[in-house]
Parts: C-alpha cells; sequence; structure tokens
C-alpha cells in the first residue's frame, strides 16, 4: 500500500467511527449503558498521531502512539456536551484532551489541540483525572492528579508522591495554574465543590499514605480552604469511610463533584475491594444534606455500577472509574466512565431516578445475617401487597 492509499484508509476508518450512532442496550431502572464507548484511542485526531507529509513519512506511519482515553471531566458546554480526557500516549504519560458532543451519547470530537496545562515550579512527571467544577466564583476549575517522582527514595524507580494540581480557566483552552494543594498527606481525586460553604471553597479530599496506598487515610474526606490562589488543607474530616467487607474497603474516592438536587447532594464515587484477581473498583453513590454537604442522609449499599462484558478488560482490568458526569435542565444525566483504565463509555438516567435509587436502595447493613434480614422484609412487603 503506497502513501496516498494508507492515508484513504485511516482517514476512511477514522471518519467511520466518529460518526458511528449509539444507542442505549439494557436498563435496571436506574439508568443506561450504550451500545458503544464514547471515546476511545483510535478517537484522538489523526493529525495529534500521524505526520501528513509523504516526504518525512513515506509508509504514513502513525509517529505518536496512544494508548488510552479514560478518566474524563465533564461540563455542559452552551448547548455541548464537553468532556476534558485523560489521554494517555503510548509513553505512558497523560495529558488533557476536550472533545465534545451534540447529544452526549456519541460523534464526540476532539478541539484543535490537546490542553497546554502550564506548570508549577516544581514539575510534574504525569498528570491526569480532572474534575471540573463551574464555581459559583465565575471560574471553571480543574483539579487533578500530579505525580512525580518520590526523590525521598532515590534508589527505588517506582516511587511516586500523588499530590492535588489546581487550574482555572474560562475557556477549557487557556489555562491559569495555582499551586498545589498543600496537605500533610498525598492526595488523589481531589474535588472542588461547586458553592461556598461558610465563606470557604470546600474539597472533598482522598488522604493517603503512600502513592497507592491510602493508609491510615479513612476515605473519602471534607476540608475547607480559604485561598483557592494558595490552596491549604488545614482540618480535614472524613465523610465517606472505607469499611471492613465492603466494596470500599480497600479505598474509595470521589466522582465528579456533586449534583444539587433539591433533597440533598447526589454522589458518585468509586469504590475499591482485594480480591484474588487484584484490586476491582466499582462506581457508587451517596446524599449528602443541602445545608451541610459534608453529612450524609443517604447511603444505598451496594455498587450503582460494576464492570460488564467488554468492561472488565483493558489495561488495568476490573475497573470503573468515573469523574465526569452532566446534569441537564430537563434533569437528564449524563454519566460518563472508563472501563479499565483504556476507554470512555456514558451512561443515562434522571436526577429523579438517582435520588430515588439513593433514598431507597437498603443500606448495606454490613454481615450476611442482616442481608438476608433486609431481603426477607422486602419479600414480606411483596407478599402483603399481592393480597390487596
Ligand atoms: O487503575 C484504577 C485507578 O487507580 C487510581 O485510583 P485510586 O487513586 O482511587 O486508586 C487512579 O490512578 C485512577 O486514575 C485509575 O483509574
Amino acid at each position: 500500500m503506497n502513501f496516498e492509499q494508507r492515508k484513504q484508509l485511516v482517514e476512511e476508518r477514522y471518519n467511520e467511527l466518529l460518526s458511528r450512532s449509539n444507542h442505549p442496550i439494557e436498563g435496571n431502572g436506574i439508568f443506561e449503558r450504550y451500545a458503544n464507548p464514547v471515546v476511545t484511542a483510535e478517537m484522538i485526531p489523526l493529525t495529534w498521531r500521524y505526520d501528513f507529509n509523504p516526504a518525512t513519512n513515506p509508509y504514513f506511519m502513525e509517529r505518536i502512539g496512544c494508548n488510552a482515553a479514560l478518566n474524563s471531566g465533564a461540563i455542559k458546554w452552551g448547548d455541548k456536551y464537553v468532556i476534558v480526557v485523560r489521554v494517555e500516549g503510548s509513553d505512558r504519560k497523560s495529558y488533557f484532551a476536550v472533545a465534545e458532543s451534540p447529544n452526549g451519547i456519541d460523534n464526540f470530537r476532539f478541539w484543535e489541540r490537546p490542553i497546554t496545562m502550564p506548570d508549577t515550579d516544581d514539575p510534574a512527571t504525569n498528570i491526569y483525572d480532572m474534575r471540573l467544577t463551574r464555581h459559583e466564583d465565575g471560574w471553571i476549575y480543574g483539579l487533578f492528579c500530579v505525580e512525580r517522582h518520590d526523590d525521598s527514595k532515590p534508589g527505588d524507580l517506582s516511587a511516586a508522591t500523588a499530590a492535588c494540581g489546581i487550574a482555572r480557566t474560562k475557556d477549557l483552552v487557556n489555562w491559569e495554574r495555582l499551586p498545589d494543594l498543600k496537605s500533610k498527606s498525598q492526595q488523589r481525586n481531589v474535588v472542588l465543590h461547586p458553592e461556598f460553604v461558610d465563606g470557604k471553597y470546600a474539597l472533598y479530599t482522598r488522604p493517603q499514605d503512600g502513592f497507592i496506598d491510602t493508609g491510615s487515610g479513612g476515605g473519602i474526606g471534607w476540608a475547607l480552604v480559604d485561598d483557592i490562589t494558595h490552596a491549604e488543607i488545614k482540618e480535614e474530616i472524613i465523610i465517606d469511610p472505607r469499611y471492613y467487607h465492603t466494596i470500599k474497603e480497600v479505598k474509595n474516592g470521589e466522582g465528579p463533584h456533586p449534583i444539587k438536587t433539591p433533597k440533598g447532594w447526589l454522589h458518585l464515587a468509586h469504590g475499591v475491594r482485594a480480591c484474588a484477581s487484584g484490586l476491582r473498583y466499582v462506581l457508587y453513590m451517596y446524599m449528602t444534606s443541602l445545608e451541610e454537604p459534608w453529612k450524609k442522609i443517604a447511603s444505598p449499599g451496594g455498587y450503582l455500577m460494576a464492570p460488564v462484558g467488554d468492561e472488565y478488560i483493558g489495561d488495568v482490568m476490573n475497573v470503573l472509574f468515573s469523574n465526569g458526569w452532566i446534569a441537564d435542565e430537563d434533569g437528564k444525566v449524563f454519566i460518563y466512565y472508563a472501563s479499565s483504565d483504556t476507554r470512555m463509555h456514558v451512561a443515562t438516567s434522571t436526577v429523579d431516578r438517582l435520588v430515588d435509587y439513593c433514598m431507597n436502595t437498603p443500606e448495606d447493613k454490613l454481615t450476611t445475617s442482616e442481608s438476608v434480614k433486609t431481603i426477607n422484609r422486602l419479600i414480606d412487603a411483596n407478599l402483603e401487597f399481592g393480597k390487596k
């Protein structure tokens, strides 16, 4: 195949992939999954990967490989659905790139270039997993994980530290980088609450002793910050603890910022447990009080979503992860989630359905006998109802 033939073939396949329509495939009453992923590594623009000059790329080879398109922040942008994708190159470095869709479920197209995120004085090796917050102060914030080698362990090439990077923008193209969040512990999965609380910026945190292990970090935390341009955690409380023999025994982390509803704040998070095949990441929900967003008011037992079918397979198996969702004015909710750290999907629901799910799903009462009692209560209620 010569340059022209290969280029034509690659372009045809690429355009087919981008124009592919999506449709819901199944529902459990709570949400619907969709037939196709919304963004994959193959959808990264060809001009970011190929040299189009036959003189310098006679075989029309891919010059810059792309490994995965995963954990994406999300925001409504005019009438468009925008996700800020974590794109992972074949060199293992992640970067952010904006993709937009007219309907939230298919036809995602990337903007012209990836985001050029300014560094701080202490440049990161890798940045990833942006949570977007349109804050009431007028800025759009992106909070993300900043990874650096842990230089206190010079002989250990895998020793790393995780901190929360903070940047803000008005257009998703030009970003003002602020100093990283100061915290006594390492931090990942930090999320900015969209409103001031007691006149302060409020953060959902995830303290962790090491880069991977949360250690004494007890779960999803909450902290108030006086000045976002010099953000520092002085006091942190745990609002959603991890717990023995639950879906969040090993660790958990806030997903996107919570959605405000008349009945409270709707939260989406990930929970992690260990099993013989490694770590298993699932998505779960909880609700907090409108007035006191750090107080839990509903905690449906178990997971909302776990990997199914092809979602199990990828770079890091048995993982669902979400850091982006969009609630439309009509109450429709688009949940953007990645499977196995490899590709992006969407699931849809509504605010009303998710509130119903949170308020009326029985809690995890933490033992087998309590779980069976909960099931029996439902059977009794159904039998009683059947007599009417
Ligand atoms: O590989 C699964 C996920 O692992 C990390 O999440 P957490 O900090 O909760 O363990 C992150 O690196 C995330 O990007 C990744 O998807």
